[in-house]
């Protein structure tokens, strides 16, 4: 969708999420869009300005358009096959330390060439993006050596050819790769790589896996304080599968957010709502993986930490690539509101980003909206398995057809 000078859509209900809570909603509302792209003018029809170019809404629902702040969508092969596994009792951490798992998509990913990553991960965005997402963060991790996680971040940058604000994350500490033994020599070259990635433009923040099966705390300190030394900001996989005390280092280092947090601990709920880290949850992991813990949503909640919402889609623990059963998800498995999950997939979604000029439908913001075939919001979040999608629009230019 192309920018387009003072055009004006009414008559919409809108559902604005201005401020910290509520809906914002604006029956019979008006949203003008200026030739920046921006949200010139929010609020009654009936007070909307002219334009130049005015759109009726006939009623539709209309929200900030969908943040999706933390996929891994980049990745050769599939992992069906660990589906399978678990289905017959085999967990996750098992499967990864007989060298399946993330190591299994880190064999597929060094193997497939950057057009056929790319067209992989077209299909799976077009899926995100039919379903409003408008700004897509993709996670590199899959590679473990300087060249492949280039090749995903340079094919994650390029998915926003689509029509989609892109924004990549530097996951090099995902995982040890088989040639190292020496888990700190592996930490030591990932710090190496950073400068080169950043310098090529390919990293917009730094992310590790702090677990048992992946980095402890101090050895994720060392990508951090690489990242902090380039003025990246950082994000982490904390507490997915045990509490190693990931959030509270996160938070000594401003982290945008920490991601999973099952295993969460009272003083890690602490730590993040003082630094204002961004709890992003995932239940779309908890669910295949038929995790039994549920993240701390309440002592969340009564702290104050924002809470975002993502599909984490990978090959393994999270292989959905639909935000709307998140929303629902979340709701049903965690005890959100559909309010707070809605937020999570839009404001909270863009703050866990470091985003904060999008999200909400309100004058100043970037015009990036999403137009439903529902009469309230909630009912976003009530269905799954139906996508009431009408329009979507967003201010990331889609390239010409046959320019990807
Ligand atoms: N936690 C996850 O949910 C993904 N990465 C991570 O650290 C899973 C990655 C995978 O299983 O391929
Ligand atoms: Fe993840």
């Amino acid at each position: 969708m192309r920018r387009e000078a003072m055009k004006l859509w009414r008559g919409g209900l809108l559902a604005t999420l201005a401020g910290d809570s509520g809906w914002g909603l604006i029956p019979d509302g008006a949203l003008l869009v200026d030739d920046a792209g921006r949200l010139a003018w929010v609020g009654p029809s009936a007070e909307a300005p002219a334009a130049a170019e005015v759109v009726e809404l006939q009623g539709a629902l209309v929200t900030p358009g969908l943040v999706d702040c933390h996929t891994h969508l980049v990745y050769g092969g599939n992992r069906a096959h660990e589906f399978e596994q678990r289905l017959q009792g085999v967990s996750y951490a098992d499967i990864a330390r007989a060298g399946g798992g993330i190591k299994s998509t880190v064999a597929a990913t060094r193997a497939a060439g950057e057009a056929e990553l790319l067209a992989s991960a077209q299909r799976r965005a077009r899926a995100l993006l039919a379903e409003g997402v408008t700004t897509l963060e993709v996670k590199s991790g899959y590679g473990l050596e300087a060249a492949t996680e280039a090749r995903m971040l340079r094919v994650a940058r390029q998915l926003g050819a689509l029509g989609v604000d892109v924004r990549t994350t530097f996951l090099g500490a995902h995982a040890l790769p088989a040639e190292f033994t020496d888990a700190q020599a592996y930490i030591d070259a990932v710090c190496a790589w950073l400068p080169e990635l950043h310098a090529a433009g390919l990293v917009d923040a730094v992310d590790a896996f702090c677990e048992h099966l992946a980095f402890s705390p101090a050895q994720v300190a060392c990508v951090f304080e690489a990242a902090r030394r380039l003025g990246l900001p950082v994000k982490l996989h904390a507490e997915q599968l045990s509490d190693q005390g990931g959030a509270a280092l996160a938070a000594r280092y401003g982290a945008l957010s920490c991601d999973h947090l099952e295993y969460l601990s009272p003083s890690g709920v602490q730590a993040m709502a003082a630094a204002g880290t961004v709890a992003v949850l995932l239940p779309g992991a908890f669910y295949a993986l038929r995790e039994t813990k549920l993240p701390p949503i309440d002592a969340l909640r009564a702290a104050g930490v924002p809470m975002a919402l993502a599909t984490d889609h990978n090959p393994g623990s999270s292989p959905t690539l639909s935000p709307l059963l998140m929303l629902n998800m979340a709701c049903v498995l965690f005890g959100l509101t559909p309010e707070e999950a809605l937020r999570g997939l839009t404001v909270n979604g863009a703050r866990a980003l470091g985003l904060h000029e999008r999200g909400q439908l309100v004058a100043g913001q970037r015009a990036d909206f999403c137009i439903w075939a529902a009469g309230h919001p909630r009912e976003l979040a009530a269905c799954f398995g139906h996508n009431p999608l009408i329009e979507r629009v967003c201010q990331a230019e889609q390239a010409p057809q046959g320019e990807p």
